[in-house]
């Protein structure tokens, strides 16, 4: 480990999220490599613990050509979900308790028994329980969305918020699975779930020996966000906003 300032900057980046308010990019300045930028989220999300939000589960980043190409950074990254971050599907969100928060498709799965550490997960239907709709939150604390590898690793990867739609027990085929993203009832983005790392069932191992790296273990009961399939789009107030994927259904959210 590095003498950085840890919890120095996640506190920076904690306030950034907590007043809505851009900070620079800290890893040029500070020489922030991928392993401390982990150690930082860590410092970020135990922050939000120590104030009493539950760690409910994990989500991968740039698991789609698409997201990797809207923010120019090329590697699968992973984050933390608490509790308070969740929307009841349908519900709505107001825009002024984010920077400049963009909505993204997602597929959600509820986490079942998880092998040990080390153990591919094996069946992917022993390993989840249900899947879902879901659409993704996020809000780069960068000013611009703009940021390097560590920097959006260090910012929990631009968690802000997530809305599931409801789950259904895992079809036969989650490779090949229309998905839309809807703003006000208009087309916004359109994708399928084989721009998930070729299968969203994929996303899961990846999920799997990535946390692992860092000690992080999947538990029964976590919620899984296997990434976007599309681009996101800019979140305004007064947008009503739909993920429909194919074979799952819809989920929904409002912006006041
Ligand atoms: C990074 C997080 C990307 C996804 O699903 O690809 C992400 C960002 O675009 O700000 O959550």
């Amino acid at each position: 480990m590095t003498g950085l300032d840890i919890a120095g900057i996640a506190q920076r980046l904690g306030r950034a999220a907590d007043e809505a308010a851009a900070i620079p990019q800290v890893a040029a300045e500070v020489g922030l490599d991928v392993d401390t930028a982990y150690a930082v989220q860590d410092a970020l999300v135990r922050r939000r613990l120590d104030r009493g939000e539950r760690l409910v589960g994990m989500k991968l980043g740039l698991t789609s050509r698409a997201k990797m190409a809207q923010v120019g950074v090329d590697e699968v990254i992973w984050g933390r979900l608490t509790d308070a971050m969740r929307v009841p599907d349908g519900g709505t969100v107001d825009v002024a308790d984010f920077i400049h928060p963009r909505v993204e498709p997602e597929v959600a799965f509820l986490l079942d028994r998880l092998p040990e550490p080390g153990e591919p997960v094996g069946a992917f239907t022993d390993a989840v329980r249900a899947v879902a709709p879901a659409i993704e939150l996020i809000d780069s604390r960068y000013a611009n969305f703009t940021f390097s590898l560590p920097d959006v690793i260090a910012d929990n990867t631009s968690a802000a918020a997530y809305a599931i739609g409801p789950w259904s027990a895992v079809p036969d085929g989650l490779d090949n699975l229309g998905v839309l993203l809807e703003i006000d009832g208009r087309v916004a983005q359109v994708g399928s779930t084989a721009a998930i790392l070729g299968d969203p069932r994929r996303a899961l191992d990846e999920g799997v020996r990535l946390a692992g790296r860092y000690g992080v273990r999947l538990r029964e009961g976590w919620v899984f966000l296997a990434g976007a399939a599309t681009a996101a789009v800019p979140l305004r107030r007064g947008a009503q906003v739909r993920a429909v994927v194919e074979k799952l259904g819809t989920a929904s959210l409002k912006a006041a």
